[in-house]
Formats: structure tokens, sequence, C-alpha cells
């Protein structure tokens, strides 16, 4: 059976001329006693929700999971598109995709990350069994890594904290293979990953990845320890190529058809590409049949549950009503508070963490500055797992990570937060939330030079810009707690992409006063409109908004005409009919200016080239809020004579 994953791993990595060979190969008997002995799983139904979550968080052997989903009798991927491995179009990308097959629980490539998903996955495994009990979630976590994950730095912040949650249904195969890209792990590491794993507070054990009796036993010590597990499977990269197994050049080109045939000879496979035996396949095939009856037993119990609807409705990502929401909101209308946008985030998450339960906090160490606790959210600790507020410690990247799994999971929505600045930590996690269509809400704090005393290295200047190229990623920057709230909101009912909400640490003025439409679905719209005629539109986001308005009374009063538009999302402005957008931003001879407390890059796609980019292109520096934004020429004073020299 292992052989018949060898041999579609080569084979397609062969027809491909491109591709990972080694791994598969090396990994293929510990894969195979995974899949014939322990994984729950139902290729009838990808999507059950107590199957066991499977993580090959070594991407790069795709071809192991493409053939283990194929031979256990998934519907996709199919021979075919085996036969089509790497090419446009089929379901067997480069690396695992989970926007593309169905089983396959995280999009893996970039090292390091699939292992820390995973901890978000056992952790939502465990929050959700305090909730619902046995009877509806009570699955593992299973993890196939290689080298280069555990040598990465998220590795450690992803251990961590599993160790410290007692993930103990969290079970990693570490492919042992003593071998990277560049050669051996000789040339770049003398760690004891064992006692690495040890040290944080995980179980390890050990065994030959090619004897079939010492996996078992392994895994079954791991699956009885208490302890989230580290299995280190030695193993011989591109097992089965007599003349290159053992050696990088299995790692990342195909064997070439030479070695093809020796491999073939070697272990006595004798059936052509992309065909396997018969009586190899029913055996395959009888794997996939194994959790049949557990499944079906799962569904009785599902199904004689009172919570049977409420449970469904949860795993499938669906928001309940938001009680007491509307009235929030007409409530912040009219009381017009002048507030923090950070403070005003958690006065939204009151009322929403309150109404739903999904819903799940969390903060890099920075819980009393990123405003993330609410009455709602107890801590979620390895005595309480049903808590709902997670402290993760200053992990960023392992924070983001770990959301991912725990939206890829299904049942929970995390939100986290940091500050702003230090996105730059977890930005390959926001990126892979994108990606994967995962629902996360990141919550950055300290969203600019407003934050004052703590100085550039705490104050982003060129984030948001960063930000804002990455597909698919909402970023958010409310101006007041109406929009605030209005963004939370959208932030929640975004099904299948994150959002990312920049808040501000100082105060700001109410600047809307109808809670009427949600105006910020939007991305952008007309706050303020101009009195005299209009010559001039300002575009402002979050704490510009109301620098905005005092440029336009300065402006007016001047007998200059000017609209206010205050844009908190430029994605989803980007998405309205080009009617809309050209309403609001159009017009023959309107100077268009953007105002925002960063980087002024990317503001010309909205204000053209002979527009006006009010910014800060550099760094900020150490001061009271109040010196800085008059340091950096965003105040009415500085801002309006440069547009005046402009209207000329
Ligand atoms: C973050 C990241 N850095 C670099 C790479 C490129 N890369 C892919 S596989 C690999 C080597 C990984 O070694 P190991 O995990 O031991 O895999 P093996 O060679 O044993 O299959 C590298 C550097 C990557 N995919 N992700
Ligand atoms: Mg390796």
């Amino acid at each position: 059976m292992a052989n018949a994953v060898r041999a579609l791993s080569m084979d397609a990595v062969q027809a491909a001329n491109s591709g990972h060979p080694g791994m598969p190969m090396g990994m293929a008997d510990v894969a195979t006693v995974l899949w014939s002995d322990y994984l729950k799983f139902d290729p009838a139904q990808p999507d059950w929700a107590d199957r066991d979550r499977f993580v090959l968080s070594a991407g790069h052997g795709s071809m192991l999971i493409y053939a283990l989903l194929h031979l256990s009798g998934y519907d996709q991927p199919t021979m075919d598109d085996i036969r089509n491995f790497r090419q446009l179009n089929s379901v067997c990308a480069g690396h695992p995709e989970n926007f593309l097959l169905p089983a396959v629980e995280a999009t893996t490539g970039p090292l390091g990350q699939g292992l820390a998903m995973a901890v978000g996955m056992a952790v939502a495994e465990r929050h959700l069994n305090a909730h619902y009990g046995d009877d509806l979630v009570d699955h593992r976590t299973w993890v196939i890594a290689g080298d280069g994950c555990l040598m990465e730095g998220i590795n450690h912040e992803a251990i961590g904290l599993a160790g410290h949650l007692k993930l103990g249904r969290m079970i990693v195969l570490w492919d042992d293979n003593r071998i990277t890209i560049d050669g051996s792990t000789d040339l770049s590491t003398s760690e004891d990953v064992a006692a690495r794993y040890a040290a944080a507070g995980w179980h390890v054990a050990a065994c030959n990845g090619h004897d079939v009796a010492a996996i078992r036993s392994a895994i079954d010590e791991a699956v009885a320890d208490e302890r989230p597990s580290l299995i280190a499977c030695r193993t011989v990269i591109g097992k089965g190529a007599p003349n290159l197994q053992g050696t990088s050049k299995t790692h990342g080109s195909p064997l070439g058809a030479t070695e093809i045939a020796l491999v073939r000879e070697t272990l006595g496979w004798t059936a052509p590409a992309f065909e396997v035996p018969e009586e190899i396949a029913a055996d395959w095939r009888a794997t996939g049949e194994r959790s049949k009856d557990v499944h079906a037993a799962w569904r009785q119990r599902l199904e004689a549950s009172e919570r049977a609807a409420e449970f469904t409705a949860r795993m499938h990502g669906e928001l309940p009503q938001l009680a007491d929401w509307a009235e929030y909101k007409a409530q912040v209308a009219a009381e017009r508070p002048k507030m923090a946008t950070r403070k005003a985030s958690e006065a939204a998450l009151s009322v929403l963490t309150q109404t739903v339960p999904a819903l799940i906090g969390g903060s890099a160490d920075l819980t009393g500055s990123n405003n993330t606790k609410t009455p709602s959210t107890t801590p979620l600790t390895a005595d309480d797992y049903a808590g709902r507020y997670l402290n993760y410690g200053i992990r960023e990247f392992g924070m983001a990570a770990a959301m991912n799994g725990m939206a890829l999971h299904g049942g929970v929505i995390p939100y986290g937060g940091t500050f702003l600045v230090f996105s730059d930590y977890s930005r390959p996690a926001i990126r892979l939330g994108a990606l994967q269509q995962a629902r996360t809400v990141h919550v950055m704090t300290h969203d600019s030079i407003g934050l004052g005393e703590d100085g550039p290295t705490h104050q982003p200047v060129e984030h948001l810009a960063s930000l804002r190229v990455i597909p698919d990623l909402l970023v958010m920057r409310p101006a007041d707690t109406l929009e605030t709230a209005e963004c939370w909101e959208l932030a929640l009912q975004q099904a299948d992409r994150p959002s990312l909400l920049a808040l501000t640490r100082q105060n700001l003025p109410a600047v809307r006063f109808d809670a009427a439409e949600n105006l910020c679905a939007k991305g952008a719209y007309l706050l303020k409109g101009a009195t005299a005629d209009r010559r001039v539109l300002l575009i402002a986001t979050g704490s510009e908004v109301s620098l905005a308005i005092e440029v336009q009374v300065a402006l007016e009063a001047a007998g200059i005409g000017a609209d206010v538009v205050s844009m908190p999302c430029a994605e989803l402005f980007m998405e309205q009919p080009a009617e809309y957008r050209a309403g609001l931003l159009g017009g023959e001879g309107v100077l268009r200016v953007s105002i925002e407390a960063g980087t002024t890059f990317g503001w010309e796609r909205f204000t053209g080239l002979d527009g006006l980019n009010i910014g800060i292109d550099q760094f900020g520096a150490s001061a009271p809020a109040e010196e800085l934004f008059a340091r950096f020429g965003l105040t009415a004073d500085a801002i309006v004579p440069q547009i005046m020299a402009k209207l000329g």
C-alpha cells in the first residue's frame, strides 16, 4: 500500500517535470499506518464535523496527500487530477490548497505554518468539546511536518502554545530524514529537537519510520499520553530510489526515467504509471470505509441531540441574529462619544461577544491595550477549554496562524489583537489566511504616530499600505465609535475572508451621527458635503477623518467648497459599482486630497496623479501625539495652505 503512494508520487512528479517526490516516498509507510489504523475520516463526507483533522505541514510533499485522498476513496482528486499534478486548473496544485480540495484542511507550503494552524484546530476542537460534549466533538489533530517546519521560528511559538494549553489530542509526525534542500541537516542545525519539545511540555517518541510495528507502537504511545505528542519518524528521503534515496536530490526534482525504472524493480512494482493493482487499490479503499460506522453513530447522536440545529449552523459558520445590535448603534449615534477606536472596538465587542458565542478573542500580551477582552470572554485555559479568551503570549505569528487554524476548523470565529506595527510579525499568517478564505479578525491597535511617546519602533507608517496590497484581506480603519461598530459588523459578515481593524490609541471625536444604514459597507461614502461651490474632495480614513472636517471648515470659510469622504475600507469601495465610485470621487476640475497618517503610497489611485497626498513618508518620532501631528504636518493649519497653493 505504501508503495502505491510512492509510485503515484514519483510518476506524477515525473509527468509534471516538477515537484517533490522525496518526502512522500519517505513518509509513505508512516502515512499508510495512520490512514489504515488511526485516522478518523469518511471520504463520503469530507466535511464531517467530527472527523480527525490531518494537516500536511510539509506542503511541498503534496503528492502524499493527493495519493492518500485518491487511494482511500475521496471523489477528488481523481486519477486524472493526479496525472495533471501542478498543471493549470488541476485541483492537485503544487502545494495543497484548502479551497481546491474539500479534504485539504489547510493550505500549506510556507514551512511551519501548517503545524501552527493545527494548534488552532486543536484549540477549536477542545473548546467545542467543552461546549457540546464527547457525543458531538471528539477528534484528533494529526500533522506531518518536516525538518523545515520544525526549524522555522514559528515552530517555537506554536509548540509553546500547544504545550501550555496541554493539547493532548494533537500529534505531530515528524519526517525526521535529516535532509533539507541544501543537503544534510548537519549543515545548519545542531539542535536537540526532542529536548526542545519536551521543554515545551510535549511528549516525545521516536520510531523507525519504515517499520510498521514501530510506527504503531509510537502512535499508540502518543495517543495514550495526555500531552501533545511529537513522534520523530526516522525515515529515508526518497525511500525506494536505489541511487538517490537518502539524498537531497530527491527533495524537489523528478527522479528521472532511469531511476524510476529502478524504483519499480527495487519495490517489485510492476504496474504502469497511474495504475494501482486492484488488490492494493481494494485495501486502500477499505481504509476509507473504516470510520463509516463511527460516522453513522455520530450522525445518530447528532440527530438525537437537542442542539443539532444550533451545532450544525455554527459549524457552517452561520451568524446568529445580532441581538441588541441596532439599539447599540443607535445609542452610539445619539451619544456621540469622544473615544479611541480601540475602546469603541471593546464596546462593540461587548455586545457582539454576548450574542455570538462562536467569537473567541485573544491578544498577544496586549489585552489592556488592544481592548480585546469582554465580560463574555472568560479565559480559555488548559483547565477550562470552555473559555473564550486566549492569552496568546508574545507570539504574534503563532497567534495569527492559530487563528487561521481555528477558523478552518469551523465552529469558532477567532479575533486577536496586537499593535498594528507588529502586523509585520504576523503578516505571513495574515496572508495565508486571506489565501485560505478564513474568517478571522485581526484587531490592530495603536495605528499611527497617534500612539505618541513609544516612538518610531511602535509607530506604523507603511503598514496600512502594505496590508492593503494583500488580496482578499479587508483593511478597515474606522473614524469613530459608530464606524467601528459598522466595521465589526462587516468583519463578522465576511464568511470567507479575513479582516483587519486598524484602531487608534488616542481619543477621536464622533463624526457620524446616523446609524440607519451601515455606510462603511460601501467602503467609502460622503460624510459631509460641500456647501460652497465644490472645488476640493477630501478623502480620509480613521483618525484623519475629523482632521479632514477641520480642513473642510477652513476651506469653506475661504469660499472653497469641499466634500469630506470617509474611506474606512478601500477594498470594499473597490467592490462597489463603477457609477457609485465615480459618483463619489469623480468630477471635472476637482482637486482630490488624501489625508492619512501613514505613507502616501497608493493613494494616487484615488486622488489621481495631479491630486494631493498628505501623509507621513518617513519614520515617526517619540513625543506626545499632538506634537507629532504638528511635527508631521497633519493639522488643518499645515494642510489648508497646501491645498490653496495647489488650487492656484
Ligand atoms: C517558509 C519557507 N521557507 C522556505 C521554503 C522553501 N522550501 C521548501 S521545502 C524546503 C526544505 C525543507 O526541508 P524538510 O522540511 O526537511 O523537507 P524534506 O527535504 O525532508 O522533504 C524549503 C527550504 C518554504 N516552502 N517555506
Ligand atoms: Mg527533511
